[in-house]
C-alpha cells in the first residue's frame, strides 16, 4: 500500500526496524551514514535498497533538512556500490519513490540501485 511522502516520519516503519536491527536485512554496504542492503522482492538481478541512517521520508524531506556531510555520503555511498557490483559496463538505474502517486511503500527515503539486465524504457 502506497504511503503518504509528506507526512511525519513513522518510526516503527519498516527500514527503521532494519537499521535498529529488529529485522534482518542482507547487507550490501554501511557506513556512518548510510546502510545497504539487497531488496527482499528483487526486480532485477541486482537491486539494492540504499537508505540514510537519519529518519527522512522522502527525497524532499532528505534535500531539504539532510546535512551537506549526509547528502554526500548517500550520493558517493551509491556509486561505490554500483561499481562494487560491476554496474558501470552495463548501465543501471537509480530511483526514488515518493509519495502516493509513485507507489512508495515504505516511509523512510530510500533510492533503489538497479542491474544485471536490460532494464525496461524508462519508467519502470
Ligand atoms: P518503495 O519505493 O517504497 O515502493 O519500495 C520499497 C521497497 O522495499 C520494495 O522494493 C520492497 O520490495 C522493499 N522491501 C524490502 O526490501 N524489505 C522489506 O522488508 C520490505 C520491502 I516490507
Amino acid at each position: 500500500m502506497a504511503v503518504n511522502g509528506t507526512g511525519p516520519y513513522d518510526p516503527d516503519n519498516i527500514f527503521a526496524k532494519i537499521l535498529h536491527g529488529d529485522i534482518p536485512c542482507n547487507k550490501v554496504f554501511e557506513n556512518e551514514w548510510v546502510l545497504a542492503f539487497h531488496d527482499i522482492a528483487p526486480k532485477a538481478p541486482v537491486h539494492v535498497i540504499i537508505i540514510p541512517k537519519k529518519p527522512y521520508v522522502s527525497f524532499i524531506d532528505f534535500s531539504k533538512n539532510a546535512a551537506p556531510e549526509e547528502i554526500s555520503a548517500l550520493m558517493q555511498s551509491t556509486g561505490h556500490i554500483a561499481a562494487e557490483l560491476n554496474l558501470n559496463e552495463a548501465g543501471y538505474r537509480i530511483i526514488t519513490n515518493a509519495g502516493q502517486n509513485a507507489g512508495q511503500e515504505v516511509p523512510h527515503f530510500h533510492l533503489h540501485l538497479l542491474g544485471g539486465k536490460a532494464l525496461p524504457p524508462f519508467p519502470v
